[in-house]
């Protein structure tokens, strides 16, 4: 029987045997005394081999295990202040699982090196810190939205249509035909609304994206919702909610991981819904305020998007985008057409975009129209044309940048920790 290192580290624990296994992570020797500190995927505890308490050969495997070996300890309980969690292992055996080479990172290593080595990387603490998180955000999402009656779908990634316009397309060779890796799953979703209602997924999503920016991956993680007889309000309502749950669910199971990166939770609390919701040329003129550049018509960037969140200390809604800087299939605004009924959800400290939705066009003839402007052939859409044939229905959705939210509530300044391995313009190994 092992002990997790957390339990070892507890008031319970002191004055008991116990027998922990794990991986060097700190190491010094001091005469007869080895402090070995070991971490397994709980925590750290200091372990104390003394000559004269371990075998001999034990006491010569403690003093030649270097750091990252992998090791199984036995000992006693007790406590002490100057260890590192207050609790220490008095070692009775030390064992060797396998010798680690000298370890290739230490303490101040290139950015470079440390993403060529992300394979070791990802056991510092910071990585394990974050890869936690990450696994709370994406818990927090199926939770929510399975609470919700939600059913949890499954959609190809090997596609062969656009959904967010054709400059971010990978194209993939596919027996002498070309195909294409999804951009999005979103027109899969709306055909299963008419069977399920509610509907989401979490997958990848591919974008070739030629921009190297701190929150653009070129594979990153989609989570998406579509549900039949939902307006633009109704899917924000949701997703307020939703990203209200992620953040209390990360703040509560995530304490100790929160503050290994330093994240300053305070900030964090204030993500309470109702979220403000700005009207897109409302934004225009508050970037002109700020002295921002944008006229209306363009889309917000990342600059733009950094300055305008820094003014809010939850994330806000922008909507009501002009239909022309929107993909097709947003529907129209019936008391303006030239906005679409669409919100974009921007994270506060200037973090930006995390998430994309609305309504979709749901009358066929609209559908047709939007598509023939774009220069899209409808018979390349024909199945998403036809879900406007058979009992169509209002309904809305959305796309959460997955990797993006872990950056923000995680709190980090580029994406690529967001994610184990980050796949960029410039990076597909390790
Ligand atoms: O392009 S989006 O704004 N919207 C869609 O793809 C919709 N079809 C989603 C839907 O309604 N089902 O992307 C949605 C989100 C966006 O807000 C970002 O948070 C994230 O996906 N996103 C990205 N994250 C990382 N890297 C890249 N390149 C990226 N592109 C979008």
């Amino acid at each position: 029987m092992y002990q997790r290192i957390e339990e070892v580290n507890s008031e319970d624990s002191v004055g008991k045997k116990v027998k922990v296994r794990g991986w060097i992570y700190r190491k010094r020797r001091s005469g007869k005394i080895v402090f070995i500190i070991v971490r397994d995927s709980t925590g750290i505890v200091q372990s104390i081999v003394e000559k004269n308490s371990v075998s001999n050969d034990d006491f010569k495997s403690a003093v030649k295990a270097g750091i990252e070996s992998s090791v199984i300890v036995e000992g006693i309980v007790e406590k002490d202040e100057r260890s590192p969690t207050g609790y220490e292992i008095k070692t009775t055996s030390f064992n060797v699982v396998s010798y680690a080479e000298p370890f290739p990172i230490t303490e101040y290593q290139s950015d470079e090196l440390l993403m060529n080595l992300r394979h070791l990387w990802l056991r510092s603490r910071k990585m394990t810190a974050i890869m936690k998180i990450r696994d709370t955000v994406f818990k927090g999402f199926h939770e929510f939205l399975r609470g919700e009656g939600f059913y949890e779908v499954h959609c190809p990634m090997f596609v062969s249509t656009a959904v967010e316009g054709g400059s971010t397309l990978f194209e993939v060779p596919y027996f002498g035909r070309k195909v294409y890796l999804t951009q999005s799953s979103q027109f899969y979703l709306e055909t299963m609304i008419f069977s399920l209602e509610k509907v989401y997924t979490v997958a990848p999503s591919f974008r070739a994206e030629k921009s190297r920016t701190r929150r653009h991956l070129t594979e990153y993680w989609h989570g998406e919702a579509e549900a039949a007889w939902f307006s633009n309000e109704d899917m924000m309502k949701l997703e307020e909610r939703m990203i209200e749950h992620i953040v209390e669910l990360v703040i509560r199971e995530r304490k100790n991981e929160l503050d290994i990166l330093g994240r300053d939770v305070e900030s964090l609390k204030n993500v309470q819904a109702p979220f403000e919701r700005i009207r897109y040329d409302k934004i225009v003129d508050i970037a002109t305020e700020i002295g921002i550049d944008m006229e209306y018509g363009e889309d917000l960037g990342a600059d733009e998007e950094r300055e305008i969140t820094k003014r809010f200390n939850a994330p806000v809604f922008i909507t009501h985008f002009p239909a022309e800087i929107k993909p097709f299939y947003h529907r129209p605004d019936p008391e303006n057409p030239s906005v679409v009924l669409c919100h974009d959800m921007l994270a506060p400290e200037g973090y930006g975009e995390i998430i994309g939705g609305g309504e979709r066009i749901y009358e066929i003839e609209v559908l047709r129209k939007r598509l023939a402007d774009e220069g899209w052939k409808e018979e390349d859409y024909y199945w998403y044309v036809d879900l406007r044939k058979y009992g169509s229905v209002p309904h809305a959705g959305f796309g959460l940048g997955m990797d993006r939210a872990v950056m923000w509530i995680a709190g980090l300044d580029h994406i690529k920790y967001a994610i184990p391995y980050p796949r960029t313009i410039r990076r597909v190994t390790p």
